[in-house]
């Protein structure tokens, strides 16, 4: 059925009751949640949006945000979100991808639209789509949609640099909640600090559903801010972030087990979290992080049990339904305790490719299962370690980058004539995106900065440029990424300004 449906009725008997608390504003009852919502919905109708059109969004996060993307799933059109720090010419691509029949934008200067319907909704939640909402009557009605109709589409990356966007379908968003909820052991009383950003699978889909869904309040910062963490901790029973969450909260020498006196749980995922991050936590605080795997196209895939042993590097057991296999190159199961492709079957998985069948079909095995790029081992008890991964991106903070999309930007570059892109470790960020070139003296780390701006969101450009002779390449003519990867993995290591982990004590 439609998500949103199961959604309302949570509402309805959650009224009054707090839904978004707004650090710096005032709070959002579950009643003001669903009459925003339908006066979305409103808006949408009136722009002509309807049962299947696309919806792409760029916005802050605001509640706004959070009543159009429930508008979308009640009036049945599909919610597509992208990174707030895309480029204008990053939002072209998408456009042109997603053929939307609405653009709302954060109100940026400069972007083009291709001809698409623009609407703004801004950082303080106003927007023309704002002022449209406000002045249409409400939709009561909650479109039918069947668990096989696509809610959402988001996009992730892939080996070519490309974007594609993962369908996913009412379905895989109620299942993988459910789950959640009862693996985690939501409770009426549990109070969400959600502090992660609302365009990726984390923070719009595992955060923002198992509050919704369980009719409870939401701490509701638009980022991660270390000092209003600190202030909000105290208020909060669940945390969920990605590992630079717990990297730097361990940074802070006030960060202590005070402050976490109502927390019960600490979710992290979308990265490793590195064993010494898991054991340096527990030390300060008492209480042990619990680890979950997914991705965009599969949700939520694996997670530590919330009671029973929390195995640091490990990202625990299969959910409720899912099920995942470990195999060889050619598809064949492997032996427990051996390496090999993880691969994952169940209603979370999503439904295909935006306009990519070959692509869906490249990603599947016959029998359902889809190959999700990691590599990793099931031990004898079921639980899975995830050791490395398949596809060829850099996990920076909890964002995806695509090294070919930025040799791809860089090689345009006068004066660069090749150029190689990795991660190497980095105290906060996890992984570093970095450029290894081969080029003359005019490739700065400052030209390259300036070059690359306008054509990368932050995030994918290289923190620093590593000038080289010349690229290992193997007999193939294959860039040895690996060789790139040690040669530069102490990098960041004296980098003094970064919270050091392993060094903080209370
Ligand atoms: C910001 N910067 C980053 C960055 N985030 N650089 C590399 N990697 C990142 N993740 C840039 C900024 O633009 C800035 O550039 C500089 O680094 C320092 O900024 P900051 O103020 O320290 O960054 P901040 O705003 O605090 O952001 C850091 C962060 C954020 C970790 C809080 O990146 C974040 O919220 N990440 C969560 C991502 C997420 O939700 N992932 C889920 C994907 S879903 P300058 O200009 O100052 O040099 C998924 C599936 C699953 O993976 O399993 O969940
Ligand atoms: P995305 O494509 O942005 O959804 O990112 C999904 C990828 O993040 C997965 O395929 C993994 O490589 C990685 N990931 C998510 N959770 C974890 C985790 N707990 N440990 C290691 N990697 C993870």
């Amino acid at each position: 059925m439609n998500l949103y449906r199961r959604m309302e009725s949570v509402f309805h008997v959650a009224g009054g009751s707090p839904a978004l608390c707004m650090p710096a504003g005032e709070d959002w009852s579950y009643k003001r949640l669903l009459g925003a919502t339908e006066r979305m919905a409103g808006a949408l109708a009136n722009l002509g949006v309807g049962v299947g059109d696309r919806v792409l969004a760029q916005v802050e996060k605001t509640p706004q945000a959070v009543a159009l993307y429930l508008a979308c799933l009640k009036i049945g059109a599909v919610y597509a979100p992208i990174n707030t720090a895309y480029t204008n010419a990053e939002v072209a691509y998408f456009l042109a991808d997603l053929e939307p029949a609405l653009f709302v934008s954060d109100g940026r200067a400069g972007a083009a639209s291709g001809g698409v319907r623009v609407e703004t909704l801004d950082a303080s939640g106003g927007g023309s789509l704002a002022a449209l909402a406000a002045r249409c009557a409400p939709v009561e009605r909650t479109v039918d949609r069947t668990d096989n109709d696509v809610a959402s589409i988001i996009y992730t990356s892939g080996t070519t640099g490309r974007s594609k966007g993962a369908m996913l379908t009412h379905g895989n968003l109620a299942s993988n909640a459910d789950a959640l909820l009862k693996c985690w052991g939501w409770r009426p009383d549990d109070v969400l600090l959600h502090a992660l950003p609302l365009f990726h699978v984390h923070g719009l889909f595992v955060a923002l559903h198992c509050a919704l869904l369980a009719g409870t309040p939401m701490l509701f910062p638009p980022k991660f801010d270390l000092s209003q963490m600190l202030r909000l901790l105290p208020q909060a029973t669940v945390l969920m972030g990605v590992p630079t969450f717990y990297t730097r909260l361990l940074g802070e020498k006030t960060f202590d087990a005070a402050l976490c006196r109502n927390m019960r749980l600490f979710i992290s995922g979308s990265a490793p979290l590195t064993e010494q991050t898991f054991a340096a936590f527990e030390r300060r605080t008492g209480l042990r992080i619990l680890e979950r795997y997914g991705m965009s196209e599969t949700l939520m895939n694996t997670s530590n049990p919330l009671t029973g042993e929390r195995v640091a590097g490990s990202v625990g057991f299969p959910l409720p339904g899912v099920e995942v296999r470990v195999t060889d190159e050619s598809g064949a199961p492997l032996p427990i305790g051996k390496v090999g492709d993880i691969q994952v079957r169940g209603p979370n998985v999503f439904r295909g490719y935006w306009r990519r069948p070959e692509k869906t079909r490249d990603e599947f095995r016959a029998d359902g299962f889809f190959v999700t790029g990691d590599i990793g081992t099931l031990d004898a008890e079921g639980r899975l370690t995830i050791v490395g991964r398949a596809k060829d991106v850099i996990i920076s903070g909890g964002y995806n980058v695509y090294p070919k999309e930025v040799e791809t930007a860089l090689a345009e570059l006068s004066g660069v004539a090749d150029c190689a892109v990795v991660g190497v470790p980095h105290q906060d960020f996890g992984e570093a995106v970095i450029a290894v070139v081969v080029a003359d003296d005019s490739v700065t780390q400052a030209r390259v900065d300036a070059f690359l701006r306008p054509k990368l969101a932050r995030h994918k450009q290289p923190k620093r440029v590593v000038r080289v002779a010349e690229l290992p390449r193997n007999a193939m003519g294959k860039v040895n990424k690996n060789a790139l990867r040690d040669a530069n993995s102490k990098l960041f290591a004296a980098d003094e300004n970064l919270p050091q982990v392993g060094n903080t004590r209370t």
